[in-house]
C-alpha cells in the first residue's frame, strides 16, 4: 500500500495466564484463537492468517484502556471502535502524558454520550523520564469542550486522579482476566506495577501501541530465532523511556502493536468523510468533530490537504479484542537507553511483536466496526 507522505512515520511524528492454559504456548493460542491442543505450525499460522477470514472474538472480554487521547486523532477512534464493540467490557479509561485533566474530559464526554459509565481517571501529566518535554498538538480539546467543560473541575465531572491505583486494584482484584490496551507512553502502566507489582503477572495481557521490528524498514517474511532485530525510537517509547523500560523488564506479557504494522494501515476515503460529517450516533458526533479537526491541523501543517489518517490505536485495540489482523513473533523486546528497540524471536519469550499486518482486510472491517451496527 501507498501511505502518503503525510503520514506520521512511526509515531514519532504522532506522536498470564489465560484461564485454563499454562505456558506461554497457551497464552499465544489464546490470542490467535486457536486451542492449545490443536496449535499450528509456525508457517501453517502465517498462512492461517493471510487467508482466514474468522473473526477471532471473545466473549466479555475486560478491557482498561490508558490513552493519551486528544492530540493525533487515533486514540478517539480506538475509543469509538471500543464502545462499537457488543463483546468488550470497558472497566476503566485512564489518561496519561501532558494534559491528563483535558485527556480525562474528552473521553468521558464521549463515553457518556455513548451512554455508559465507565469510570475515567486522570493519570500522571509527567513522565518518569525527565526527558524530552511532552508534546502536545495544541489540538488537545478542540472540537469537543466548551468553555465551560474545559474550565470545569474534574470531580465535578465525575473524573477521578491517581489512575495508577485505579489500574493496579482493578487488575490485582480480576486476577487473569483484565486486558490493558495501552495507547500512550507507559507511565501510568509502570506505576501501577510499582503500586503493586502482581499487576505484572495478574493482567491477562498489555497490548501496546508502540516498538518496532525493523522499522521504518519492512519486517522480513520469517524471522530468525537468534537474531537481534533493531529498530528506531517510536514515539510511545521514547516519550517515556524509563516506563517502558520497566515495563517491558517487568514479568508482564505484551503484545507490541508495532510501528511496523500500524504504519501500513492508512484510512482515507468515503468512511472518513462519514465520520466527519456523522449526525449520529452522539459518541461518533463528537469523534467526527475531533476527527475534522484533526485533519484541518494535518492540513495546515502540511500545507496540502489531507484527507485520512493511521489508525494506530484503533488497530491496536482491535488486536486487543482478538481480531487477529496482525501476525506475531514471539520473543524478547529490550529497550535500550537510547531509546531504540531490539527484538530477539523466541520462542518462549514472554514480548510477542507484531511483524506484519493485513491491512486490507482491516480497513474492510474497521469502518463498519467503528460507525456501526451499533449495540
Ligand atoms: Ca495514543
Amino acid at each position: 500500500m501507498v501511505v502518503p507522505s503525510d503520514r506520521p512515520a512511526c509515531g514519532v511524528i504522532s506522536e498470564r495466564n489465560h484461564p485454563g492454559v499454562s505456558g506461554f504456548e497457551g497464552w499465544a493460542s489464546h490470542s490467535c484463537g486457536y486451542s492449545p491442543t490443536s496449535l499450528p505450525t509456525r508457517k501453517s499460522r502465517n498462512q492461517r492468517f493471510l487467508t482466514t477470514e474468522r473473526l477471532l472474538v471473545y466473549p466479555d472480554m475486560k478491557l482498561l484502556i490508558d490513552t493519551d487521547i486528544g492530540s493525533d486523532i487515533d486514540d478517539a477512534l480506538a475509543l469509538l471502535l471500543l464502545l462499537h464493540m457488543a463483546e468488550v467490557d470497558i472497566l476503566g479509561v485512564t489518561t496519561t502524558y501532558g494534559c491528563v485533566d483535558v485527556r480525562a474530559k474528552i473521553a468521558k464526554k464521549i463515553i457518556n454520550a455513548r451512554g455508559l459509565n465507565v469510570p475515567v481517571f486522570a493519570g500522571s501529566a509527567q513522565p518518569l523520564s525527565r526527558w524530552p518535554q511532552v508534546w502536545h498538538t495544541g489540538t488537545e480539546g478542540k472540537g469537543i469542550l466548551d468553555d465551560d467543560e474545559s474550565r470545569a473541575d474534574l470531580t465535578d465531572l465525575g473524573i477521578g486522579t491517581r489512575a495508577n491505583e485505579f489500574i493496579a486494584d482493578t487488575v490485582v482484584r480480576n486476577p487473569g482476566e483484565v486486558t490493558l490496551v495501552a495507547l500512550g507512553p507507559l507511565t501510568n502502566v509502570a506505576m501501577a506495577i510499582r503500586e503493586n507489582p502482581q499487576v505484572a503477572e495478574k493482567a491477562k495481557a498489555i497490548y501496546f501501541m508502540g516498538c518496532g521490528v525493523t522499522f521504518p524498514a519492512r519486517a522480513p517474511e520469517n524471522l530468525q530465532q537468534g537474531t537481534k532485530y533493531r529498530s528506531e525510537p517510536s514515539h510511545n517509547v521514547w516519550a517515556d523511556l524509563r516506563a517502558a523500560r520497566e515495563v517491558f523488564e517487568s514479568e508482564a506479557r505484551i503484545s507490541a502493536v508495532t510501528n511496523d504494522v500500524t504504519t501500513q494501515v492508512w484510512w482515507d476515503g468515503s468512511s472518513v468523510r462519514a465520520l466527519t460529517d456523522s449526525d449520529g450516533p452522539p459518541e461518533a458526533v463528537l469523534v467526527g468533530s475531533m476527527l475534522k479537526v484533526w485533519l484541518e491541523h494535518r492540513s495546515e501543517s502540511f500545507n496540502k490537504p489531507i484527507t485520512g489518517t493511521c489508525p494506530h490505536d484503533a488497530l491496536a485495540a482491535a488486536e486487543a479484542c482478538g481480531r487477529g489482523f496482525v501476525r506475531y513473533e514471539s520473543g524478547l523486546m529490550h529497550i535500550d537507553c537510547n531509546r531504540y528497540t531490539t527484538f530477539t524471536p523466541d520462542p518462549s519469550g514472554r514480548h510477542r511483536a507484531g511483524a506484519c499486518v493485513d491491512a486490507e482486510r482491516f480497513l474492510e472491517w474497521f469502518p463498519h466496526a467503528l460507525l456501526g451496527p451499533l449495540r
